[in-house]
């Protein structure tokens, strides 16, 4: 019989993840889709694994940590974001669970600033109108966007994605400024200038993009009246996370032209968005695509088994998630 470690999926992973999960463990099975929470909690009764490989789009809550089986040992998600899983319940079951920072750092950087050129420079549109078969030259004040270098961007969390974008940034010759629970040693700041609260920076932002974790502190946190502390015609970029706007006031900020244009990969209804985002043209939207390349992706889930290895191992896990 198999004496490999037991492993469950919630969805596929790249080729090079899964030759390496074929490898190394006993799985029941590859999910032809992404597996609800009732499917996930079905087949660990089942097949009792001692270790899951998570992902976002599907969440343990308290009551379905307490359906786990004794035998998991660790719940290792690829993602950086821990917001689907409760953490505390689970290290009360003595569950060990890790993420996967830093990997992704790159690519989530990369992708705000892919949205804040899409939104700022009409991307969305245009490429409606050409595959419409536009067939003339724009004429000199047609359809006109916004120069990005020389503004200033707000940046909302500076952590490691949060900092990646402010590198980047200065690289586009932008002024930074950021906001963040306490201020960085200097030679973390990426040139970026510190302001303590959210809303002192607002009034300073011609863009404005949010690079924290959802969490109940930060849930809806971008509201009406921090929209509107926004210079008339700012930028709004998202690819965070989407439980840390309302979506109503951005709509709204979106209708009236308090906000310009918005770049969002995120959303609070995922996979399926508010579809009022869909009708406004100067929204550039994204299906939370932020890590998906090839060699991030593979990254993401080579650290993933890194952890699991580890722990059935015996060993300390690589990223473990703290309470
Ligand atoms: C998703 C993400 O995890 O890392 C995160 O927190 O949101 C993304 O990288 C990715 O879509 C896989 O579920």
């Amino acid at each position: 019989s198999d004496t490999r470690p037991r492993l469950l999926m919630t969805q596929r992973q790249t080729l090079p993840v899964m030759q390496r999960i074929e490898q190394s463990f006993n799985i029941s099975g590859v999910p032809e889709h992404k597996l609800t929470t009732r499917e996930l909690l079905d087949a660990a009764r089942a097949f009792q694994p001692q270790a899951i490989l998570f992902s976002t789009g599907l969440h343990l809550r308290h009551d379905d940590v307490a359906q786990l089986p004794d035998c998991v040992k660790i719940v290792a998600t690829v993602s950086v974001g821990t917001d689907h899983l409760d953490i505390a319940a689970l290290h009360a079951r003595g569950i060990i669970v890790t993420n996967t920072p830093d990997v992704l750092t790159d690519c989530n950087a990369d992708m705000a600033m892919l949205l804040m050129l899409a939104a700022a420079r009409r991307a969305g549109e245009y490429t409606t109108l050409m595959r419409q078969g536009w067939g003339r030259g724009l004429a000199m004040d047609e359809m006109l966007g916004t120069r990005i270098s020389g503004k200033r961007l707000g940046i909302v969390g500076m952590g490691r994605i949060g900092r990646g974008v402010a590198k980047r940034a200065r690289g586009f010759d932008m002024q930074v400024m950021y906001s963040n629970r306490r201020r960085l040693p200097a030679g973390q700041e990426e040139g970026a200038t510190y302001f303590s609260t959210v809303a002192d920076m607002l009034p300073h932002c011609d863009i404005l993009s949010l690079h924290l974790p959802a969490s109940p502190e930060t849930d809806g946190m971008i509201n009406a009246d921090l929209l509107g502390r926004l210079p008339r015609g700012a930028i709004f970029i998202n690819a965070a996370r989407g439980a840390l706007v309302d979506e109503d006031a951005l709509i709204a900020a979106l209708k009236s032209g308090q906000l310009a244009a918005a770049g969002l990969d995120v959303y609070r209804n995922e996979p399926n968005p508010d579809p009022r985002f869909l009708e406004l043209p100067n929204v550039f939207l994204t299906p939370h695509m932020g890590s998906a390349t090839t060699e991030t992706r593979s990254d993401m889930g080579m650290l993933a088994l890194d952890n699991v290895e580890a722990v059935l191992n015996g060993r300390a896990a690589l990223t473990p998630v703290k309470n």
